[in-house]
């Protein structure tokens, strides 16, 4: 039986590397008076390294134009680190990003059916507080019974620290909580953490192999195109999109699924 779902945040809950943390680091190069902009297609290509400070050290190891001592590309980092914060913030706060479809239905049955909910994310605390304010209501934060974010592990996904800390503050088992990702290295987070996993695919992950979840499908809001195939409803339902008991099942049958990119 399922007593957790442990949320993901970034590219599960919401769509929010391109058209949010992207922008916001280009809006923070630019109030730091540097011309580094982050394109798409490069920032895909950045979406690698987990965190945005780890990010953009590892953006700076090859530009020629950034601090050659490493205590002060530390500190650029933190600096540029924290304007972006503030950036993503305003820019969620104003709605810039909407939650992806189906997510806010599954909490809902979540919180009905008394399946509590965590929060197990690199990203930091302030991002996740400024999305759920503004897309759950001033008390977003308290659906969840656990919210572990960046600052709060010694080591980023995919290591498992992040799984392992939010069951503790559960106080339950791996195989009472059931994961959902999007990236590669979230999957390896949860599964090292002995976490089932459910992968909603997201834009910057599409085509990314991902390996060992219990399904992998293109979001919430359907239940076409899922390997494996979500099994029939008890109660037959009209219902399009990925419901809890969906998630149910494909916990209790546990089958093991990989898409190579
Ligand atoms: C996504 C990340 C984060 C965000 C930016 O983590 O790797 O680094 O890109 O957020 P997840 P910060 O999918 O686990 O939420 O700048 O706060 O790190
Ligand atoms: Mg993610």
């Amino acid at each position: 039986m399922i007593r957790a779902v442990l949320w993901d945040v970034d590219g599960t809950l919401a769509e929010t590397e391109r058209d949010g943390h992207r922008i916001a680091f280009n809006q923070a190069f630019e109030a730091c008076g540097l011309s580094w902009r982050w394109g798409v297609e490069r920032y895909g290509e950045l979406l690698r390294v987990t965190g945005g400070r780890e990010r953009l050290l590892h953006d700076m190891a090859s530009r020629a134009d950034a601090p050659v001592l490493t205590d002060e590309r530390q500190a650029l980092a933190a600096r540029l680190h924290q304007r972006k914060n503030a950036f993503y913030a305003e820019l969620v706060g104003q709605g810039g990003i909407a939650l992806r479809p189906g997510v806010l239905e599954l909490m809902h049955e979540c919180r009905a059916r008394g399946v509590r909910m965590g929060i197990a994310t690199t990203t930091s605390h302030a991002n996740v507080a400024a999305l759920l304010a503004q897309q759950l209501g001033r008390d977003g934060l308290d659906w969840f019974d656990a919210v572990v974010c960046g600052e709060d592990v010694h080591r980023k996904k995919p290591d498992p620290e992040v799984y392992t800390l939010a069951l503790r503050a559960l106080g339950i088992g791996a195989l009472e909580a059931i994961a959902i990702e999007d990236s590669p290295g979230g999957v390896e987070a949860a599964k090292q953490a002995g976490v089932p996993v459910v992968v909603t695919r997201s834009a910057y992950f599409a085509a990314d192999s991902v390996e060992g979840a219990i399904a992998i499908g293109p979001g919430l809001h359907s239940r076409t195109g899922w390997v494996p195939r979500p099994g029939t409803p008890v109660v037959p339902t009209a219902q399009e999109r990925v419901s809890l008991d969906d998630l149910i099942d494909w916990h209790a049958r546990m089958e093991i699924v990989s898409q190579h990119g």
